[in-house]
């Protein structure tokens, strides 16, 4: 058995061979999936800004399918299962249970990938990530989608495994790290989820082959399960990521246990009910629903994420504390390793997330506002503050441990991987604010020409919505340079990169 394990030089963990593969191919594949969503973010970019105007209408939408699925489902997904492995197998220096289900699990995700990616490049499901009903795609688009997601399942299944074997073979002492509590949180969510997304994808991918039929509203209502879960699924995942950055980057401290074990736990009770706020406008649901489900006990999974907020940062100052940076108030912020990208993506990552994606999020969540905020570019201007500054940006941080803890390479082109997360964070951030006030002027989401050239009426916005959309172009391409120079540097690193020494046996 020892032979299939080695023991990391710099945190002392014990590896599991197996353990170490999966995470780098899932991080691999991950990757790939992010080059094809940026480059397809910066063709979208290029059209939305009316002055370049890019894509002809049907590729607009082609390709707006093609990032949302490449970003919000291939990306982070696989990135998910990569976390997953670790916070199981390795935080815990166990073995990966059932390597065999795991390979079978993982080429099953990569082929469903491949199908989905086959049907949107080809045309044949121009139907955006919702895949709204009566919007129909090939049937292939669905059972992609399905195979994908039980692959996922899969994983999930694993990962709870896992924690099984190690407790059972004793491999750790005590109760699990936060880390892994937070990733076994998200792996709840995920079983939600992904039971949403069998009751409407089985159902839908029959309607696609002609047998049965799908109700709109009920589409929506159950698909939403999926979305808005999976979503949780990354906050609580992101999350774990901060508390791992910051033990990693500063030595910081979980000040209570308690209080953050039980703010993940709220997330897992209440944020089903949430996935209602996508339905706010919708005709088919009473407004009693609509205002019960979005108020009341669904904050409770917004203080979640405020506990978490103040826990994460308040852990990072008594490490820093600890290591001696105890002058006046602020001299452990100041002397932080801001030069470090996993440092500076960590906190680029709690401000963004919390202030602009936090803030937006819960104020259109509300039955009153979100009927002016609907379908405007105030909604991907919240979500690309959450899941683009938020938890794009931690793995972004991660990455950067990573390629030396797990791939055994130097980090390439040091000198820009210091300055890639500033590149990303304020980039994202002028685009998501710039996109939030576009919206507010009422600018349309998924619109491929809002100069509305062959409309038979008139129409004209603010004149500084010229601004706000210049502005919003200049935030993307920044951006998108350091999305570039993340997957340049990780590339590099991973498959051309110098190796660190050889591996103590364990
Ligand atoms: C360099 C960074 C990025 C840029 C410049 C960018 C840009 C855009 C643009 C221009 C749109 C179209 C908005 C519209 O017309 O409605 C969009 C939509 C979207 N983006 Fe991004 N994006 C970036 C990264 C990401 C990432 C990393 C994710 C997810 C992890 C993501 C998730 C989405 C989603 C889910 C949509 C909505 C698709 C839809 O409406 O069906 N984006 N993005
Ligand atoms: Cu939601």
């Amino acid at each position: 058995m020892s032979a299939d394990f080695r023991t990391c030089p710099t945190t002392g963990l014990k590896v599991h061979a197996q353990a170490d593969r999966l995470i780098k191919a899932n991080a691999v594949v991950g990757v790939v999936a992010l080059l094809i969503g940026g480059i397809a973010a910066l063709l979208l970019l290029l059209t939305r800004w009316q002055v370049v105007h890019l894509l002809p209408a049907d590729w607009f939408y082609r390709l707006l399918t093609v990032h949302g699925m490449n970003m919000l489902i291939f990306f982070i997904l696989f990135f998910e299962m990569a976390i997953l492995y670790f916070a199981s197998a390795v935080l815990l220096n166990s073995r990966v249970a059932a390597p065999r289900l795991a390979w079978f699990s993982f080429w099953l995700m990569v082929a469903g990938a491949l199908v989905v990616e086959w049907t949107m490049f080809t045309g044949r499901a121009d139907v955006l990530f919702t895949s709204y009903v009566p919007l129909r795609a090939t049937p292939w688009f669905y059972l992609g989608v399905i195979l994908f997601a039980v692959g996922a399942l899969l994983v999930v299944a694993i990962f709870f495994a896992t924690l099984i074997v190690a407790k059972k073979e004793r491999t750790y002492t005590g109760s699990i790290p936060l880390v892994t509590f937070g990733a076994a949180t998200a792996a709840i969510i995920a079983v939600i989820t992904l039971g949403h997304g069998a009751a409407i994808y089985i159902p839908t991918f029959l309607w696609s082959l002609g047998i049965g039929n799908v109700d709109a509203q009920i589409y929506r209502l159950v698909w939403w399960g999926l979305g808005h879960s999976s979503q949780q699924i990354n906050v609580a995942a992101m999350v774990a990521v901060w508390y791992l950055l910051g033990a990693l980057t500063v030595g910081s401290v979980v000040i209570n246990e308690k209080i953050s074990r039980i703010a993940f736990t709220l997330y897992v009770l209440f944020i089903s009910m949430a996935a209602a706020h996508h339905l706010l406008v919708d005709p088919g649901l009473p407004p009693t629903w609509k205002v019960w489900n979005t108020s009341y006990a669904m904050y409770l999974a917004v203080l979640a994420s405020m506990i978490h907020g103040f826990t994460v940062p308040a852990g990072i100052e008594l490490g820093q504390r600890l290591r001696g940076y105890t002058k006046g108030l602020f001299e452990w912020l100041r002397r932080a390793p801001w030069g470090d990208p996993g440092f500076s993506a960590l906190i680029f990552s709690i401000i963004i997330f919390g202030f602009v994606g936090g803030i937006t999020g819960v104020t259109f969540g509300t039955e009153q506002i979100n009927i002016i905020a609907h379908n405007t570019l105030r909604v991907p201007g919240h979500f690309h503050a959450t899941v683009v500054a938020g938890t794009t940006l931690a793995f972004m941080g991660l990455t950067y441990y990573v390629i030396p803890l797990i791939f055994r390479k130097k980090v390439a082109f040091w000198p820009l991987a210091r300055i890639q997360p500033y590149l990303f964070a304020a980039g994202m951030l002028i685009f998501s604010v710039a996109m939030t006030f576009a919206g507010t002027f009422g600018v349309p989401r998924r619109h491929y020409d809002i100069s509305f050239a062959q409309a038979p009426f008139d129409f004209q916005f603010s004149p500084a919505v010229d601004l706000v959309m210049t502005a919003m172009a200049i935030g993307g391409l920044l951006a998108i340079t350091g999305g570039a120079i993340y997957i340049a540097i990780t590339v590099w690193s991973v498959f051309f990169g110098k190796p660190l020494e050889a591996e103590v046996k364990a």
